[in-house]
């Protein structure tokens, strides 16, 4: 797992990333071909990549398959995979491993009694979409395929670390820790084995104790509550971050967790007490020279970016983020808002009440749980964007089984969902905070008149329905909203639609009347920068990219991001 610390000491961990053998499969025959036993006819590509960025293939959909070799000192292999898009089949030495849906979520294959030496490992990644793909068809980003992120063999020895959360509750005075460890553990020997386990938060001992495992058993264990007394919170200013080391004889998993408390009050979204307004942009890991294979260094520069612009906070739109960007955010005190691709404009009526799709929907939940549990930054969880809200027959249910699922596990979050139907949502019931896209002033909606006026009418009839629920409790947040401009148009009349001086003077009258709000405690502008889109997912962009970033696709600022930087940097001093 690539972070910005080391995860494990004792652990050998094999990366996997580098050069890897890949062929295109367009009519999935590869497996009847014996593929999985290894490539015949090859070409290198490097992972993690999309393949979409190799010559002649940016709208490949379909089937593709990796082989590559690694050697090992053998014994129990965990293999893992942070992201291949969108379904993925691995195979170790001709035999099957396992099989995982989904592009933004990592997966894990446990493979015991592996020989010491060399072996081959195959994957196919088929990026194609079906009635039961996440997100589906009409959908407004590009669809990449391939190994996207890293992947690494983990030797296993003995009892082995495989998730380690750290669930705490703080004191009234937010002094004090009472913290446990929820533990998911292995034993890689076929025989049962007797060791020492301890969990250590900063300097202190929070648990030590024997445990024994049989043979191949896989454990969860929770330990007793321990009080942590005089802690440092994690907050925007001074994000202060406790190291977590859990060891067992032959085994470690270290990771990271600040202690801070989120929560709703009125109006209010309180961080630590204190009440905060949400600055924020929604943000795709995508560039047009990586797709989603996205390199650390240029997430530092988003980051830059994003802080010159005086935001306190990212919406990861529409998927987990790569696990060493929360890390970034983490150690910057940046608030973020992690979500899955339920990208629901795309999904029917029908598809809402698909079994299948429903069951994918939930499994990306707990994965993303499982995986970013411990990160103090996440402090929003999204259930789904804009799906059919307006019938609740088919998401009311939906919204209530994934958000009493993340409520009950998902630490302390506030959960919500990005609705499109602001005046007529009911599975708002289930959410801390209200969240809106709406883009007046740029997309024409029955009832309003397609003028920025449409706005402040929207604010009043929210202020109504919002009292008239009884959601008063419930703080409102924009969650997208904007304007589209081509970089480099100009005008020197407000009003014309795709130049920059459009884009940000609708910008500038958004953000003032959002901010002057008393119900509304944040905006997430659509969107951080330009996204490609595909020909294939049937919206159609001017030059297949959604262009409502107020940077480029290359990080080019236009003029909204002069005047979002003013009024940020002017909020965030009140
Ligand atoms: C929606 C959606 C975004 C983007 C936006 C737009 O609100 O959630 O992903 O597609 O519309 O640009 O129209």
């Amino acid at each position: 797992m690539k972070r910005l610390f080391s995860e494990h000491y004792k652990r050998n961990v094999i990366e996997l990333s580098g050069t890897w053998r890949f062929a295109t499969d367009p009519d999935n025959t590869g497996e009847q071909s014996g593929w999985q036993n290894g490539l015949a006819d090859a070409e290198a590509i490097i992972v993690p990549s999309v393949w979409n960025n190799e010559l002649g293939l940016l709208n490949y959909e379909g089937c593709c398959w990796y082989e590559r070799k690694f050697t090992t000192n053998g014994g129990t292999l965990l293999l893992q995979f942070e992201s291949v898009m969108t379904l993925a089949t691995v195979w170790l030495d001709g035999k099957k491993i396992g099989e995982h849906y989904g592009a933004f979520t990592q997966f894990e294959f446990i493979v015991n009694d592996v020989s010491c030496g060399e072996h081959t490992l195959v994957v196919r990644a088929d990026s194609r979409f079906d009635k039961h793909s996440f997100p589906q068809r009409y959908t407004d980003w590009f669809n990449y395929g391939g190994i996207a992120r890293d992947a690494y063999a983990h030797e296993l020895k003995g009892i082995s670390i495989l998730t380690s959360h750290i669930a705490y509750e703080l004191s009234a005075d937010l002094s004090c820790a009472t913290v446990n460890a929820e533990l998911e553990l292995y034993n890689a020997c076929a025989e049962a084995v007797c060791s020492n386990l301890s969990v250590e938060i900063g300097d202190t001992s929070i648990y030590n104790d024997k445990v024994t495992l049989d043979g191949y058993e896989r454990r969860l264990i929770s330990t007793p509550a321990v009080v942590m007394n005089d802690i440092s919170l994690w907050d925007i200013d001074s994000p202060t971050l406790y190291t977590v080391t859990v060891k067992t004889d032959t085994d470690d998993l270290i990771d990271r967790i600040g202690f801070r408390k989120i929560e709703t009050k009125g109006n209010d979204i309180l961080l630590n007490g204190k009440s905060i307004e949400l600055l924020g942009v929604n943000r795709h890991e995508e560039h047009p020279d990586w797709g989603f294979a996205f390199p650390p260094k240029l997430m530092k520069k988003d980051l830059d970016l994003i802080c010159d612009m005086g935001c306190n906070t990212i919406r990861g739109s529409h998927y987990p983020n790569s696990k060493i960007f929360v890390d970034m955010l983490d150690e910057r005190g940046i608030l973020f808002w992690s979500e899955i691709p339920m990208w629901g404009c795309g999904f029917s009526l029908e598809a809402l009440k698909d079994p299948i799709v429903l069951e994918r929907g939930f499994s990306m939940h707990k994965e993303m749980v499982k995986y970013y549990y411990n990160h103090p930054s996440i402090i929003i969880w999204g259930t789904h964007n804009e799906i059919a809200t307006y019938s609740p027959e088919h998401t009311y249910p939906i919204s209530k089984k994934w958000s009493t699922y993340l409520r009950e596990n998902g630490g302390n979050r506030l959960i919500t969902h990005a609705s499109c139907n602001p005046l007529v949502d009911d599975d708002m019931d289930f959410d801390d905070i209200i969240c809106i896209n709406i883009y007046h002033g740029w997309y024409r909606y029955g009832g309003y008149d397609g003028k920025l006026s449409d706005w402040d009418k929207m604010v009043e009839q929210l202020r109504e329905r919002r009292i008239a629920k009884g959601w008063t409790n419930k703080p409102v947040v924009m969650s997208e909203f904007g304007a589209a401009a081509l970089a480099g148009f100009h005008s020197h009349f407000d009003t014309v639609r795709w130049s920059e001086e459009y884009q940000r003077d609708m910008l500038e009258y958004t953000l003032e009347l959002f901010h002057k709000t008393d119900y509304m405690r944040g905006t997430y502008i659509w969107q951080f920068c330009n996204i490609r889109t595909s020909p294939s997912t049937d919206l159609n962009r001017v030059r297949y990219f959604n262009n409502k970033g107020i940077l480029d696709e290359y990080r080019n600022p236009k003029a909204s991001y002069f005047k979002v930087k003013e009024l940020y940097h002017r909020y965030s001093k009140k």
